[in-house]
């Protein structure tokens, strides 16, 4: 198959491995460009120790990296030595049990050892400072340099065009689109430009104007002499790979030899604009040198931990520059602005043929089966999220908390408050405690409902699962229940679509039929073109040309704009920073907002589903009725500068019906006790729908073709897994999210949310699990740090499964 004109900017690992994947799938006119020589370009990859653990929390990282575990394995490039992560506080060894269970959760094969365990692995530790160890047997060290050779040479063989020492200087666009790249040595025309130039990014990507939010950083890499201990060692790397993630080190063999990394030391950002040329460097480009003062601490540390480190010392160093992100994921895909114009950045050698293959598939089909890309897209970011005052403290506190424990909920604390909603002064005088989404502050839940406590017994959940949390949240929830609450929904992203093609654009790109009567409001998907689910949205249809998209991210305005009409009948806009939304729910609803909006509030006067416009005393409102609590009530749209107007008419019309503000805390409870699913967590690209719960979602009559439909079918025939509720029993045992399930000792799925549900009195995880042990009534176990927790699957919705409350 012929393939478009391809020229991939950079023959470093990822530029390489791309090259070789894409010309394994038939493209026939691909040029690889380096300004380096090849295959020790210069750039990151040349110096990398090529340390490769698997493990990490993302599911579609863990597997990147076995995929280039395997490639690797099979080009040559690979010690499978193993991967050894040691504690020496009790703290880390708890970790260590968490991250055994991403890695047995992902399908990799982990072993939490002894210290005993650990010392016979890795010869060299001192036992009295170990407290154990996590050991993944498949783990090892790649050789980068070689990996590079080998990927190109396959890649040669096929007719890619490799051009070393050419610099590109500019890149052509014309009308929106590449057309060629501009070397030293001449132009060279293209369809599609890959920039896989790493550190070099930012500056590449700007000549098409594409800002890339990446910070290159500097990271010490030093090497020991030769340690009498190893005596000689003639074989390159024998060890398991080490991790001492309590002092920021990590260490490798190099014969008789250690080498250590150290992320201890201050952050030391560069611009891509001012790393060196090749000429200009003493050693290469995206090496700097060495500075011992940062050092020190690490050689210490490591004389404690390899005591027989200490008969040797430090030879040689670098601080050796690589890509940081603010969420510490790679990006990935075409620019929003230039057509053809694709980044593959801020990899790591672990993940990098993962990625390649991605970016082949997603180049070659025009979406990726084999990963979900959701966390990785390029355009997943806010605005704010590009602004390089953002880009550079985030990057940087992601260094200095590299081997950082983090608990799931823990906020960034520098930049804060980024984007605040109207209701902000309200929420901080009613003792809010803020967490971030998405830049918003959003309260958790508030103090000054403590007063709910009176008379609840809460069950107070395990120690790490009572962080962040308090038992106002259970009482937040089950005042929602009970009597009313409001939510700022301001966070939700909401996309208006207008114009006389916004209805045929709807239909087309989701699975909903949304060409209904004004005032309908429609949940439904987007699809990715294999029919994998890329978003839920709610559509209200407002006027007949003009709906109002409640959305998940900025990958869904990216995806709406990717399939624009060209004849201008569409229009989109993010409507999220200039409005704000008020949840409001609870079995008193209509006693609070009937007085202040009229009859058409009333019983009887807005039936569920169902979008209007009105007045909330003077506030204009869009009102949606829908609940993702599973409660009566209305999502209450208004501009910004209406938004404090509304939160204080709700408010004081109120308080005579028991009306509590609610936070997000008790928000998941509630979505989760009604079976309502988040995209991102309980479903992503990798799943359809009708294995996720949501074929109700699917309108295949009625309408016309749509993005994924073709796929469904097939899809549907051969559901071989279920997202499915368990519930717990044991109020301590809360767990949440990403921990492995087993049925007896074999892991057979992974939870994807949980939350403890106060209403219903159990705790809730939902699981990805096969469809044979998706019935209810089968017993699992979770496996939650050191310990397994008996869940049940259960029917869902646990909660008003008949819609009473809803329907009200
Ligand atoms: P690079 O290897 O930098 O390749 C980019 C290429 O683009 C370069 O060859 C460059 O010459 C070329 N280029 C740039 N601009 C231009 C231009 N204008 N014209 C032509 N060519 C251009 N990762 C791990 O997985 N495990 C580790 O143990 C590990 N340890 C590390 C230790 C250190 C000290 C450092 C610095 C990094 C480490 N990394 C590690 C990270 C890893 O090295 C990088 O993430 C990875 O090598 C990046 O690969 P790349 O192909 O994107 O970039
Ligand atoms: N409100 C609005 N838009 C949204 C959300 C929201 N978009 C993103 C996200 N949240 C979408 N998620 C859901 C999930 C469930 C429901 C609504 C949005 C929901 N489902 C009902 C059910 O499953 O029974 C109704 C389904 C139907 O009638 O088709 O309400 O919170 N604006």
């Amino acid at each position: 198959m012929a393939g478009q004109r391809v020229v991939i900017i950079g023959a470093g690992v990822v530029g390489a491995a791309l090259a070789d994947e894409l010309s394994a799938r038939g493209w026939d006119d691909i040029t690889v460009v380096d300004q380096g020589a090849v295959p020790a370009t210069g750039g990151s990859t040349s110096h990398a120790p090529g340390l490769v653990f698997q493990t990490n929390s993302s599911k579609t990282m863990t597997e990147m990296a076995r995929y280039t575990v395997e490639k690797f394995m099979a080009l040559d490039a690979f010690f499978q030595v193993g991967g050894l992560e040691v504690a020496t506080t009790p703290e880390r060894l708890t970790e260590l049990h968490r991250r055994h269970g991403w890695a047995t959760a992902w399908g990799i094969e982990a072993h939490l050892l002894t210290p005993e365990e650990c010392v016979e692995r890795h010869g060299l530790l001192s036992p009295d400072r170990i407290l154990g160890g996590l050991f993944v047997p498949t783990d090892g060290l790649a050789k980068a340099v070689r990996a590079v050779e080998a990927q190109l040479r396959l890649a040669q063989e096929r007719g890619v065009r490799v051009l070393e020492r050419h610099e590109v200087l500019d890149i052509r666009v014309e009308d929106d689109r590449v057309t060629a790249v501009v070397t030293d040595q001449g132009e060279i025309p293209a369809d599609l430009v890959v920039c896989c130039a790493g550190i070099w990014g930012p500056k590449v990507a700007g000549m098409v104007g594409m800002p890339l939010p990446l910070t290159p950083l500097a990271h010490q890499l030093a090497w020991t002499g030769s340690i009498p201990a190893l005596n000689g060692q003639s074989e390159e790397v024998i060890r398991p790979i080490l991790r001492h993630q309590d002092a920021d080190l990590y260490y490798r063999d190099r014969f008789d030899q250690l080498g250590i990394g150290y992320y201890g030391h201050r952050p030391m950002p560069i611009r891509a604009e001012d790393i060196l040329s090749i000429e200009a460097a003493e050693v290469m480009p995206s090496v700097m040198s060495f500075t011992e003062d940062d050092f020190a601490p690490a050689w210490t540390e490591t004389q404690s931990l390899l005591p027989s480190t200490q008969e040797s010392k430090i030879e040689e160093g670098i601080n050796g520059l690589f890509s940081f992100t603010t969420d510490n994921l790679p990006l990935m895909g075409e620019s929003p602005q230039v057509k053809g114009f694709w980044v593959a950045e801020a990899v790591w050698v672990t993940h990098s043929a993962g990625v390649a293959r991605a970016m082949a598939e997603w180049l070659v089909d025009g979406y990726c089966s084999s990963f979900d890309l959701h966390e990785c897209d390029v355009n997943r970011f806010e605005p704010h999220q590009i602004a390089p005052e953002y880009v550079l403290t985030r990057d940087c506190q992601n260094f200095v908390e590299v081997y950082d424990i983090i608990h799931p909920l823990q906020p960034p604390e520098n930049l804060r408050p980024l984007r605040t909603s109207p209701f902000h002064a309200r929420q901080r005088q009613l003792d809010a405690f803020f967490l971030e989404a998405n830049g918003w502050e959003r309260p958790q839940w508030y103090g000054a409902n403590a007063s709910l406590l009176e008379g609840r017994d809460i069950p107070q959940p395990n120690d790490w699962a009572s962080r962040y949390w308090s038992p106002i949240v259970a009482a937040e929830a089950q005042a929602s229940r009970e009597t009313v609450a409001m939510y700022d929904m301001t966070a939700l992203k909401r996309i208006e679509v207008s114009g006389p093609g916004a209805a045929a654009f709807l239909q087309r790109i989701s699975t909903g039929d949304v060409d209904k009567s004004v005032g309908s409001v429609t949940y439904c998907l987007l699809l990715n073109e294999d029919g994998g689910i890329r978003s839920d949205i709610t559509v209200a249809r407002i006027d007949r040309d003009l709906f109002q998209v409640g959305a998940n991210g900025n990958l869904d305005l990216d995806w709406f704009h990717r399939h624009l009409p060209s004849d201008g009948s569409v229009t989109i806009r993010d409507i999220t920073s200039g409005t704000c939304c008020i949840g409001i729910w609870g079995p008193r609803v209509r006693d609070v907002v009937a007085p202040l909006a009229g009859p058409d509030f009333a019983e009887g006067g807005f039936r569920y589903f169902r979008g209007k416009r009105g007045y909330i005393g003077t506030v204009p409102v869009t009102a949606l009725r829908l609940s993702y609590v599973g409660e009566l009530g209305w999502e209450l749209y208004t501009t910004a500068d209406m938004g404090a107007k509304l939160w204080d008419t709700l408010w004081e019309a109120g308080q005579a019906h028991g009306l509590v503000a609610g936070g997000r805390g008790a928000f998941n409870s509630l979505r989760l006790e009604k079976g309502y699913r988040s995209f991102g967590t309980d479903m992503t690209y990798e799943h359809d729908p009708y294995e996720a719960g949501l074929g109700f979602a699917v309108r295949k009559d009625g309408k016309g073709d749509f993005i994924g439909r073709a796929a469904l079918e097939e899809r549907r025939a051969k559901v071989g897994r279920r997202l499915t509720c368990l519930t717990i029993d044991d109020p301590a045992a809360v767990v949440m999210g990403k921990e492995p399930v087993y049925d007896g000792d074999r892991c057979v799925g992974y939870v994807t949310s949980a939350a403890y549900g106060y209403t219903i009195g159990k705790g809730i995880a939902y699981a990805w699990l096969p469809a044979e042990l998706s019935v209810p009534g089968q017993t699992v176990h979770i496996g939650y740090f050191d310990q397994r927790v008996t869940a049940v699957v259960a029917e869902e919705p646990l909660y008003d499964p008949a819609m009473e409350r809803l329907r009200g």
